[in-house]
């Protein structure tokens, strides 16, 4: 019998600094809502899916933008959408900023099982932009500011009768963040991110570059690996910055099989077979027999390129 998870792609249009965590909760159970209609197993939201992109908004002091983290996970403003899910009967994968009781921060993505059970957490590895305020930009991309690298590597979980993975929007354009996952037989990596529709260090390259650069990297990881990808955009005009869309669920030949339009709240579902990763697995991309690890040892003995003198 065909392994079906029906995956709902769930966009966030833009959030502004004043929309507080409530109504943005508020509109994602709408979005589930809208799935559960159309009998979704699985929902999967945007990167830090509770608030703005906040790390475009330098704090002088960091410690200001603890306000952005959440300390427990559910808290009392995302309870409801655990219960929801729950009533539901979906599970669920969704990004938000963690503060950890150590005091640690991270950029973060986790999976939630149909009985409202997080079972998977996952923390953002490559983490893009800059620490300090920078004149040369158009705007602040702070990430590496208000996160440190994620410390659980990047694991995959059992759930719906498959094997699932996560990822955070930069981490999409990683070959190794695929094939790491795809090392451990994963079947689905889910994905959020928060995309500037504009690249703040060179402002000649526009959308369609970016939109292109987007696809190219998540097919390219879903075909090399066999796997469904869902990528899921918060998008839209952010407080005056712009992010682009680009939701899409792609199969494991590397095809976009949906696609959402626009910049809105939005919602795709599609019905994944998670037995139509099994033939890329057993041939072409079949680990096990065709790959050489003993020429890739500068994958992991080597950080930046260094040409030959
Ligand atoms: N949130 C991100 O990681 N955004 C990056 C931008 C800055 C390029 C991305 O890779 O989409």
């Amino acid at each position: 019998m065909a392994r079906i998870v029906k995956v709902a792609a769930a966009q966030l249009g833009p959030i502004q600094l004043a929309d507080d965590r409530a109504s943005v909760v508020a509109r994602m159970i709408a979005l589930m809502d809208e799935a559960a209609t159309q009998g979704a197993d699985l929902i999967v939201y945007p990167e830090l899916a509770l608030t703005t992109f906040f790390p475009r908004w330098h704090h002088k002091d960091r410690a200001e933008a603890d306000q952005w983290f959440e300390r427990e996970m559910p808290g009392p403003e995302t309870q409801p959408l655990f219960d929801r899910a729950r009533g539901h009967g979906m599970a669920m994968s969704f990004g938000y900023a963690e503060l950890t009781p150590e005091g640690r921060h991270y950029n973060t993505s986790i999976l939630v099982d149909k009985e409202g059970a997080i079972v998977g957490k996952y923390r953002k590895i490559h983490l893009p932009g800059h620490e300090e305020f920078d004149t040369e930009r158009a705007f602040q991309h702070l990430e590496k500011r208000y996160f440190e690298p994620g410390d659980l590597g990047f694991p995959v979980w059992r759930m719906l009768g498959g094997v699932f993975g996560m990822c955070i929007c930069n981490d999409r354009r990683w070959p190794e963040t695929y094939r790491v996952m795809g090392l451990q037989g994963v079947e689905m990596v889910v994905l959020g991110y928060n995309t500037p529709s504009v690249n703040s260090q060179m402002g000649e390259e526009r959308m369609d570059s970016r939109l292109f650069h987007h696809r190219l990297s998540v097919q390219a990881g879903a075909y090399q690996n066999a796997t469904w990808v869902v990528a899921v955009a918060k998008a839209g005009e952010e407080d005056g910055h712009h992010l682009m869309g680009g939701t899409m669920i792609v199969d494991p030949n590397g095809f976009i099989a949906a696609e959402l339009p626009g910049e809105d709240d939005g919602v795709i579902v599609h019905a994944c077979d998670l037995d139509a990763t099994r033939f890329g697995k057993e041939t072409i991309f079949d680990f096990a027999r065709h790959r050489r690890i003993e020429h890739y040892g500068l994958i992991t003995q080597r950080t930046g390129a260094e040409p030959p003198p």
